[in-house]
């Protein structure tokens, strides 16, 4: 019987960041969990991953000991010890690694397994900038998008998802609504009832390209392209909106002259799609008020993301959409969050470490480079946390010979015992959400939140907080700030003289829990020349727009086409994030599946249900075929990411993927990458 309602915060990496309610019974167990009714974007539902994270939150699997490796990396062998031997050994070792090679050969690794700020950038940054460990350059997302956000705009938000119910046109971009981004639904649904069309733009149909109203079928990697045909379009029919253009844009005639070549018809040969409805696309687009563009991420996993990501988002500044609420571009809202992050992350803390300067930044979606090709000083010790890297990093065969290394020392802080827990000298357990207290930015809304421990801690799990906490103790750091408590980090972080953040408090926060930026609303950033350049106005810079398609396409580099000739793409699976849920059996079985064309599959004499191989010169996994016509010939798709370690030959999706980074950002390029796929007698 539930007898008491609390409040918390979902942290995992969606922009929707849920407040959520929590029935808690007299013995203190957590028995329900919901979405709250009173956040207007939460509006009281979760998606169904989280609907369920209880059985997460109570598993017999759950860590709840410091645990110290017993057998070979990767075999899984550990044996239980104290807080103390563990805290002792991790002490010893760093600094034995310090005075041989020197701090930077210490490497944090972490993403957004929560994206609390406390637990993901807070002590932890203290602590490796005062050591004088290496930065880590957090590119495996979202950065080739951000860079192109900020080349476009010069800033990183758009509309906020309150308005796409105003809308008359709505495009998904490269994004799954309904898998990644459920809570934008409702205001779509809101939108079509008043008359909006929605269209999907997405080499795979998924749920949300299957609801649409036309589903655009682009091959990967190809959207610059599409979005230069629909510039052509609407400046050579003069559909471009003349007084927002001159009043708060830069370099419009010169825009207008690139993008002449860029003709539908020379789109149509590079994205699949017909000429003729890429210049209804663009007409609609022009001419219908509001227009909303949703772009997500999965445009900016391919070789030029950020180009991508930058010429999309040049488009309503063309037609003035973002004079109207329910107009423009939303790709994150997290640059409204302006808080004091260095006061948070400490980074002045480097000059007090053994380099006395700032630290060299290596990126992490080259792991599997940095552990295996690094000098000067050579990675001899890796702290791995919020992450699952040796699943969801690019390049695994790679990746795993730099993990298996028996010259580095490797600690990994974790609520499961995952793949890469499993190359671990010490693993230590963490809590989750649910037991700590954390603050949240959001990258899909804009209200600031607070998270308290809504669930005691199990077993002896502490926060990432406390772990680096004791931690900086151990190695004898004696500056005031780790001391901090966790409230004194929240104080600290909202201690910011941004006008959206100034003046948001820890009280509020934990009587409101929830609290909107002072953005005012509607929130119409761009209406006017609000934009993030020097000169407020929107800077088409036409002499750098370009397209290319991707070495690894079907248009790219002839050698590799002629032996992998399938361009497979691994966007999120709906019941899952990322690897988080990758221990559940129906997500296991859902993330072995690849869907392949009827034409590409009948030329192999692969069935559905069929037993197949996908492989390249990086690797191979094996996976059940889905023959359907969702995805367009020549591209296959399988959701991401599988637990290696559950997959009959250990491998997973990313035993294919490459290390070859985007344009700018240096992002990883997912979602380039040739296979070929051959029919196996079983699995
Ligand atoms: N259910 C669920 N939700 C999640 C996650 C999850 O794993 N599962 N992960 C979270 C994370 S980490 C992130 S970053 C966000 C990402 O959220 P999204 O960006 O929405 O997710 P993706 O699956 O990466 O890509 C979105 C869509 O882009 C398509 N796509 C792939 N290549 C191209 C291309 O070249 N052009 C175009 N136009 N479309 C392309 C994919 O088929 C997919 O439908 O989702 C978050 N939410
Ligand atoms: N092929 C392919 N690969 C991909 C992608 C893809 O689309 N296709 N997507 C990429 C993208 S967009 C992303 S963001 C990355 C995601 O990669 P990761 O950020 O590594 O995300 P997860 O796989 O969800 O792993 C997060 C881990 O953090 C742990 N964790 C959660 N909360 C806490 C905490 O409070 N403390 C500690 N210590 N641990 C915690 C969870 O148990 C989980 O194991 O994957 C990338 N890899
Ligand atoms: S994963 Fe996203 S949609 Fe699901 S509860 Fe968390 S924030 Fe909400
Ligand atoms: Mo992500």
């Amino acid at each position: 019987m539930p007898t008491e309602t609390r409040r918390s915060v979902c942290a995992l990496d969606c922009p929707d960041t849920c407040a959520l309610l929590i029935d808690v019974d007299t013995e203190g167990r957590g028995s329900k969990l919901r979405g709250d009714p009173a956040h207007p974007v939460t509006r009281g539902f979760l998606c169904g991953k989280v609907a369920r994270y209880l059985e997460r939150e109570y598993s017999p699997n759950r860590l709840l000991h410091p645990l110290r490796r017993m057998g070979a990396k990767g075999d899984g062998h550990f044996a239980r010890i104290s807080w103390d031997e563990a805290l002792d050994e991790i002490a010893s070792r760093l600094k034995a690694v310090a005075a041989e090679f020197g701090s930077e050969s210490i490497l944090p690794y972490s993403y957004a397994g929560t994206m609390g700020l406390l637990n993901g950038s807070g002590m932890d940054r203290r602590f490796f900038h005062r050591l004088g460990a290496s930065r880590l350059d957090r590119t495996i997302c979202s950065s080739a998008g951000g860079v192109g956000l900020m080349d476009a705009l010069g800033a990183r938000y758009g509309v906020e998802p309150e308005q796409f119910r105003h809308a008359k046109l709505i495009i998904a971009w490269g994004a799954n609504i309904l898998g990644t981004n459920v809570h934008l639904w409702p205001f779509i649904v809101e939108a079509r009832r008043n008359g909006a069309k929605f269209y999907t733009i997405d080499p795979h149909q998924n749920r949300t390209g299957k609801l649409a109203d036309r589903h655009y079928a682009i091959r990967p990697g190809s959207d610059t392209a599409l979005a230069l045909a629909m510039m052509q379009v609407i400046t050579t029919e003069g559909l471009e909106n003349r007084a927002y253009v001159s009043a708060n844009t830069l370099g419009f005639s010169a825009l207008k002259e690139k993008v002449r070549l860029w003709t539908p018809q020379r789109a149509a040969e590079l994205t699949g799609i017909a000429a003729e409805d890429i210049v209804q696309l663009a007409r609609e687009y022009a001419t219908t008020r509001p227009a909303a563009i949703r772009l997500n991420y999965g445009v900016q996993r391919s070789e030029r993301g950020a180009m991508a990501v930058r010429t999309i988002s040049l488009l309503p500044a063309l037609t003035g959409a973002w004079m109207d609420p329910g107009g423009g571009v939303q790709l994150s809202t997290s640059g409204a969050f302006q808080v004091n992050a260095a006061g948070l992350e400490r980074p002045d803390l480097q000059m007090q470490s053994p380099l006395a300067r700032e630290a060299r930044l290596l990126n992490m979606s080259l792991l599997g480079d940095l552990l295996t090709r690094v000098d000067d000083p050579p990675v001899k010790a890796m702290v791995v946390y919020n992450s699952n890297p040796a699943a969801i990093a690019p390049d695994q065969n790679t990746v795993r010979s730099g993990l298996r290394r028996p010259d580095l020392f490797t600690v990994v802080l974790e609520h499961f015992q995952t793949d890469t827990a499993d190359f671990a000298d010490i693993v230590l357990p963490s809590t989750t959400f649910l037991e700590h207290t954390d603050l949240y930015r959001a990258y899909g809304h804009y209200y600031l939140q607070l998270g308290r421990p809504a669930l005691s801690a199990p077993g002896e799990t502490l926060p990432n907080t406390e772990i680096f906490r004791r931690l900086a103790a151990r190695m004898g750091f004696t500056e005031p700030c780790f001391d901090d408590s966790d409230d004194d980090m929240v104080r600290t972080t909202l201690d910011s003289s941004h006008p959206f953040v100034k003046g948001i408090t820890l009280e509020q926060l934990d009587s409101e829990r929830s609290v909107r930026l002072n953005i005012g609303a509607p929130f119409l950033p761009f209406a006017g020349s609000g934009f993030g350049t020097s000169t407020g106005k929107c800077e088409f810079n036409a002499e750098t727009l370009d397209y290319t398609p991707p070495v690894e396409s079907r248009l790219g580099e002839p050698d590799l086409v002629k032996r992998y000739p399938l361009e497979m793409i691994s966007p999120k699976n709906d019941d899952s994030m990322n690897s988080t849920f990758g221990f559940r059996p129906e997500v296991d079985a859902q993330t072995a599946i690849v869907t392949i064309h009827p034409a590409d599959a009948g030329l192999r004499a692969i069935t559905t249900g069929d037993a197949v191989r996908m492989f390249n010169g990086r690797g191979q996994c094996l996976l059940t075929a889905n023959v359907a016509g969702t995805v367009a010939q020549g591209v296959v798709s399988t959701p991401s990411v599988r637990w290696p370690k559950l997959a009959g030959d250990g491998n997973s999706v990313n035993m294919l993927t490459s290390q070859r980074l985007t344009d700018k950002g240096g992002g990883p390029s997912f979602y380039s990458c040739l296979v070929q796929v051959e029919k196996v007698l079983e699995l």
